[in-house]
């Protein structure tokens, strides 16, 4: 009887442990490293309807990058809840608030002018949105 609740508990442990395991495995992907070191960093901060470099004051500008370049976007929210969508390359950040920082990358594979915005709420129609341009 003793030795079969024995059995019964280090089963249990080791099923704790395997789970363990693949929980730490899991949570361990990071997107973003498996592309390699970026080519281009872009450092953006968002606040109202209006995404900028930051550092500089322009709303929305353009940002510009080269086909094939390795992107990497690091936004900081300063006001507000906020992303940062490229629909064309699959570019999403989380949706963070006001202090919290996300930083995703992508591939820049193909040229061509594409639309970047947030996608919270009506922010886009409210004029949150500009222009990436892949040369
Ligand atoms: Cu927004």
């Amino acid at each position: 009887m003793t030795d079969h609740v024995g059995i019964r508990k280090l089963l249990f442990v080791g099923l704790v442990l395997v789970a363990a395991v693949v929980l730490t495995a899991a949570g361990g992907q990071e997107g973003a490293e498996e592309l390699g070191e970026p080519d281009v960093v872009l450092d953006l901060t968002a606040e109202g309807r209006e995404f900028s470099i930051a550092g500089e004051g322009e709303e929305n500008p353009d940002l510009i990058v080269s086909e094939g370049d390795v992107v990497q976007v690091n936004l900081e929210i300063t006001g507000g809840n906020h992303d940062w969508v490229v629909d064309e390359f699959n570019a999403a950040t989380e949706v963070i608030r006001q202090g919290e920082t996300d930083t995703i990358r992508f591939v820049a594979d193909q040229s061509g002018e594409f639309e970047y915005y947030c996608s919270v709420g009506s922010h886009r129609a409210q004029g949150m949105y500009g222009t990436l341009i892949v040369q």
